[in-house]
Order: structure tokens, then C-alpha cells, then sequence
């Protein structure tokens, strides 16, 4: 395989349109799972939470992670280009092969899987044949401020939303379904505090690794779930009346 780097401004250029479809289409009407799906108890059509997570996930990791394996001859420089596909990768072994196993989550709509899939094969292909076949960077980018910035932001917004899943996993006991208040950490401040940890650790890794695809992704992140936590704020306020009138919805203290 070699780069095409029409391919990459393609699949680039769509996602961005795939992210401002998903805005117009979720930003009245929230995507229907979780504390958001119309009929609950129905049974049908479902798929175990852990079960479905797993599945959904599952190629983010495992594409570039082949792309990686497969490329041939391997590429072992610069040091800048492994690390950054290692980062992706490691994020999606947490989401693949941990997040699922604890999740004490509703059974996940089968179609959204569906498209959830889809979504994870398109992004992970785009984003590891962009880092393994495209991608130069100087020798010494490890050390440049774009990387080193971007790193950081990555970490700490992985940090939060692997501690605010944690917060949210502690509000139900085994085999429970209801919803509470969430509390600690920064949902102290958001509700979306999950959601506000991915975005900037997306956003992170596109400054560290100052690509399109990956611009193109946390832009993407930005527009799925930024109007879920305005949803999942606005289901707060209407379902507790004792819910926190200074919380905020996604950003603390601003909105
Ligand atoms: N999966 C990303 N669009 C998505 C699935 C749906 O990883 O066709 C995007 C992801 C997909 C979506 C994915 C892409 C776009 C799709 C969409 C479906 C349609 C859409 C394909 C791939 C589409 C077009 C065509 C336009 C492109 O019972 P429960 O399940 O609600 O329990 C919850 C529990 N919980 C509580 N428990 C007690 N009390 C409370 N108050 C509680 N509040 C919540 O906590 C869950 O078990 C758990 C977390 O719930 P929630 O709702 O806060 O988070 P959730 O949305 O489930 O996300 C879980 C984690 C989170 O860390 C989030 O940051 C990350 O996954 N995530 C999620 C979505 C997308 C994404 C990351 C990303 O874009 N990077």
C-alpha cells in the first residue's frame, strides 16, 4: 500500500460533512440510547451493553492496529509517527477491551451499532493509514511544541473521561437501570464530564499530531457528543429538581 493523499483529503472532507450531518441531526433530537431511548423496555432489537460496546469498538483498534502490523517494509522512524499511532490505539483498547467489561449500562440499539461500526472502521482506517503510510514528520518532533502541547491535553483529557466513566459506573449497583445525580470530579461543574474529557483529548491529539484526519475527527467528536451532554443536561434539570443550578452542560463555568 502506498499514500494517496487525494484519499486522505476525501475521507477527510467526509467525515467533516458526517460531523455536520450528525449536528443537524442530533442537535434538536438527541441520539436514541441510553437515558435518551424512547422505549425502554423494549427488548427487541438490543444488544447487551458490554456485548454491544465491545463490538462497536472493536475496529478502531483492531484496523490500525492491522495496518500497523501488516505494513511492510515496517516503519520504525521517525519516533513521532509510532508514538501517535500507539495513542490512538491505546485509547481504543480502553474502549474495546475495558470500558465494555465494566459498563453497567442499557442493551444498545442494534442499528446504531450497526452505523456505530461503520463509523469505527471508516475512522480507524483513515486515521492509521493516515499515520502509517502519509505522515512525515521531522526527527525531532517529539520534542516540538505541537507534540508536546497536544500529548498533554491528550492525557489529561483521557484522564478525565476514563475517571468520569468510573463516576458514572459507581452510581449503579449491579443489574440497577435507574439514573442518578452524578457527583465528584468535574461533574461538579459539567454533566457532560465524560463527553468534555474526550473532546479535549481529541483535540489533543490533533495538535499533536497537526493532521486533517485527526482535525477532521475531533471535530467529528465535537459535534456527536457536545450536543448529547447539552441533552443529558437538560434530562437533569427536568428529571431532578434538586439538581445543581451551577452546573453547566459541557464547558465549566461558560455553557
Ligand atoms: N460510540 C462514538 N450518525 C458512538 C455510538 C453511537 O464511541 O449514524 C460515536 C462512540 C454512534 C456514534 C459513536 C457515531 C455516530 C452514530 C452513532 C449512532 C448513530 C450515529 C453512528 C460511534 C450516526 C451519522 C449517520 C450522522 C454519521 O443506561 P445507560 O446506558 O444510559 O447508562 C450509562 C451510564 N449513565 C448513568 N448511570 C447512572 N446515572 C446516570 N445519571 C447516568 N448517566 C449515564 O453511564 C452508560 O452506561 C454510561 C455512560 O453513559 P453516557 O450516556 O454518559 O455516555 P455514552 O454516550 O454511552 O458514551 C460512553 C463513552 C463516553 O466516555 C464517551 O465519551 C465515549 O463513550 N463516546 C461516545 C460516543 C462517541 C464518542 C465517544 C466519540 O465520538 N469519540
Amino acid at each position: 500500500m502506498q499514500c494517496f493523499p487525494s484519499l486522505v483529503l476525501a475521507l477527510s472532507s467526509l467525515l467533516g460533512a458526517l460531523a455536520l450531518l450528525q449536528l443537524s441531526l442530533y442537535l434538536r433530537v438527541p441520539s436514541r440510547y441510553g437515558k435518551h431511548e424512547e422505549r425502554l423496555c423494549r427488548p427487541r432489537g438490543r444488544l447487551p451493553a458490554r456485548c454491544a460496546w465491545f463490538l462497536q469498538e472493536l475496529p478502531s483498534f483492531l484496523v490500525p492496529a492491522l495496518l500497523l502490523a501488516l505494513r511492510s517494509p515496517p516503519r520504525l522512524e521517525p519516533l513521532g509517527c509510532r508514538l501517535l499511532c500507539c495513542l490512538f490505539c491505546w485509547h481504543y483498547f480502553y474502549r474495546t477491551f475495558i470500558y465494555p467489561f465494566f459498563t453497567r449500562g442499557r442493551p444498545f440499539p442494534l442499528q446504531l451499532l450497526f452505523f456505530g461500526m461503520l463509523f469505527c472502521i471508516y475512522n480507524g482506517f483513515l486515521q492509521g493509514y493516515y499515520l502509517i503510510y502519509c505522515a512525515e514528520y521531522p526527527n525531532d518532533w517529539c520534542t516540538d511544541i505541537r507534540f508536546t502541547s497536544g500529548l498533554l491535553l491528550f492525557l489529561l483529557g483521557m484522564g478525565i473521561n476514563i475517571h468520569s466513566d468510573l463516576l458514572l459506573r459507581q452510581l449503579r449497583k449491579p443489574g440497577e437501570v435507574t439514573y442518578k445525580i452524578p457527583q465528584g470530579g468535574l461533574f461538579t461543574y459539567i454533566s457532560g464530564a465524560n463527553y468534555f474529557g474526550e473532546i479535549v483529548e481529541w483535540f489533543g491529539f490533533a495538535i499533536a499530531t497537526w493532521s486533517l484526519p485527526a482535525f477532521a475527527f475531533a471535530f467529528f467528536t465535537l459535534c456527536c457528543i457536545g450536543p448529547r451532554a447539552y441533552h443529558h443536561h437538560r434530562y437533569y434539570l427536568k428529571t431532578f429538581t434538586d439538581y445543581p443550578k451551577s452546573r453547566k452542560a459541557l464547558i465549566p463555568f461558560v455553557f
